[in-house]
C-alpha cells in the first residue's frame, strides 16, 4: 500500500509512522508512506499557502494553486483513491476501512485553518471522509487514523498472534475482557475459566462478554448483530 499524504505539517506524519507497528510496516515494505507539500508548490516568493476568505469572516482558506499543484505532482497508480479528510465527510467505521485497504495507493488530503477553498473539492473531486462528528485544527491526525486503521488490515503489519480478524468489530461485537499476570492484583481475580486451559470453555466465555458488553456499551451495535443473526 502507498500512503501519499497532502500537508503542510509532513513531519507529523512521518513522526508518528517512525513507532510501533507502524514503524514495522514501513520498515518491512508493506507500506510506504510519502508527504507532499503545497508549501513547495508556492509561486510567490513568500511561500504563500492561504489567504483571507472572500465575503469576510474569520480565520483563513487554504488556497487552490498550491495544493492542485501538489495534487498533480504526485505519480497517480492504477488502482488508486483520493480521500480528503473532513467533518463533512462519510463517517469511517471498519466496514469503510476494509474497502480501503483493497487500494494499492491511497492518496489523502489534509487541511488546515478554517478550510478548502472551495475550488479544491471542485476540481480533485475526493472522497470525502470524516473520523468523527468534532472539528480539530487540521486533517492530520484523521489521515494518520485512516493511515493506522487500513495498515493493520494489511498481510503482514500484524503478527499471526496479533492478528486482526479477533478485533472488536469483525464480527461486529466489542471485545471480550483481556487479562494478564498476576492472577490476583488489588484483590481482583483473573477469572477461572481462562486459567483452566479449557479452550471450548474459553471460547464460550469470551463470546458471551463480547455480546453482554456489546449489548451495554453499544446498544447501537448490539441491534445491527441482532438484526444479521
Ligand atoms: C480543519 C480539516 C481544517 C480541514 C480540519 C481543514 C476532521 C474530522 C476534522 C479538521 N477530519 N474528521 N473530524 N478536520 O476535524 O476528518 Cl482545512
Amino acid at each position: 500500500m502507498r500512503f501519499e499524504v497532502i500537508t503542510l505539517f509532513p513531519e507529523m506524519i512521518q513522526n508518528y509512522c517512525s513507532f510501533s507497528i507502524m514503524k514495522r510496516a514501513v520498515e518491512t515494505g508493506v507500506v510506504s508512506i510519502n508527504t507532499v507539500n503545497p508549501r513547495d508548490y508556492t509561486l510567490d516568493k513568500h511561500k504563500k499557502v492561504d489567504d483571507t476568505p472572500y465575503g469576510g469572516g474569520a480565520g483563513m482558506v487554504l488556497m487552490a494553486q498550491p495544493y492542485v499543484d501538489a495534487y498533480e505532482s504526485i505519480e497517480r497508480i492504477n488502482n488508486s483513491v483520493t480521500v480528503m479528510l473532513s467533518p463533512q465527510g462519510r463517517p469511517l467505521n471498519d466496514s469503510l476501512v476494509n474497502d480501503l485497504s483493497g487500494y494499492d495507493q491511497i492518496i489523502m488530503m489534509c487541511g488546515h485553518y478554517e478550510g478548502f477553498d472551495e475550488r479544491i473539492r471542485d476540481i480533485i473531486k475526493p472522497l470525502e471522509i470524516s473520523i468523527g462528528d468534532f472539528v480539530l485544527t487540521g486533517g492530520e491526525l484523521p489521515a494518520l487514523c485512516l493511515i493506522d486503521a487500513v495498515s493493520r488490515k494489511l498481510d503482514g503489519t500484524l503478527g499471526k498472534i496479533e492478528s486482526a480478524d479477533e478485533d472488536s468489530f469483525s464480527n461486529g461485537l466489542i471485545e471480550y475482557p483481556h487479562y494478564t499476570k498476576p492472577r490476583e492484583y488489588r484483590g481482583i481475580k483473573v477469572p477461572e475459566v481462562l486459567l483452566n486451559g479449557n479452550h471450548k470453555e474459553i471460547e464460550k466465555f469470551r463470546f458471551e462478554q463480547s455480546i453482554q458488553r456489546t449489548k451495554l456499551k453499544r446498544p447501537d451495535l448490539y441491534e445491527k448483530y441482532m438484526k444479521n443473526q
